[in-house]
């Protein structure tokens, strides 16, 4: 029998519809009931204007950090089950409102692209709204081709604000 391989993995939490903190609470309370994931952390919540269509509500967002033997795609399945459950209709708009967005940010060190996963998400650097809650619950996180969270960290201007702790 070969040994699990446990890896760190990085989830993106996000939620701009039907009471957005509760949302991503929710979300991170059924992340942490998942088989094969252990040791989670989360940030606390932060508030963001929306990236993408301006007309839309603003967004809750958070990042949870775990480890995990799980592979990437029955981790992403696991994510869209969650996000079903969180009543998520998928309607074909990209960057739209959602009650409940999973991202699987990183998974240890693999590289993935394929037709319905791509790793690291190629956002992740983009967006303060990732990197300050990542930097918050895994400040040594090393996502391959991206540079320390620290230093992405100083690239963004002004601060995001704190909407909740997630309990
Ligand atoms: N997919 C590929 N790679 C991944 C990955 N690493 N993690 C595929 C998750 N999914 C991944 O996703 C579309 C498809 O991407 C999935 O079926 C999966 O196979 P989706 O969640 O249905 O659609 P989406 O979220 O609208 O598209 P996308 O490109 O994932 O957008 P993002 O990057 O999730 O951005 N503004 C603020 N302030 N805060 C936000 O959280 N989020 C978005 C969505 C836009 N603006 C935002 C925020
Ligand atoms: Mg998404």
């Amino acid at each position: 029998m070969t040994a699990k391989r446990w890896r760190p993995i990085y989830i993106g939490i996000g939620s701009n519809l039907d009471g957005p903190l509760r949302q991503v609470s929710r979300a991170a309370a059924a992340l942490r009931g998942l088989d094969g994931c252990i040791a989670w952390r989360f940030s606390r919540a932060y508030g963001s204007e929306p990236l993408g269509p301006a007309d839309q509500p603003d967004y809750v967002n958070a990042v949870g950090a775990a480890m995990s033997h799980l592979d990437p795609q029955t981790l992403l399945e696991a994510l869209q089950i969650i996000e079903t459950e969180a009543g998520r209709v998928r309607d074909g708009t990209r960057w739209g409102p959602r009650c409940l967005d999973l991202d699987l940010l990183a998974v240890g060190q693999l590289t993935v692209n394929d037709e319905t996963l791509t790793l690291p998400h190629p956002e992740i650097g983009n967006r303060q709204f990732v990197i300050e809650p990542l930097f918050e619950c895994a400040p040594y996180a090393r996502i391959p081709a991206l540079s320390s969270l620290r230093a992405l960290r100083g690239g963004f201007d002004g601060a995001l604000t704190v909407v909740g702790e997630l309990t």
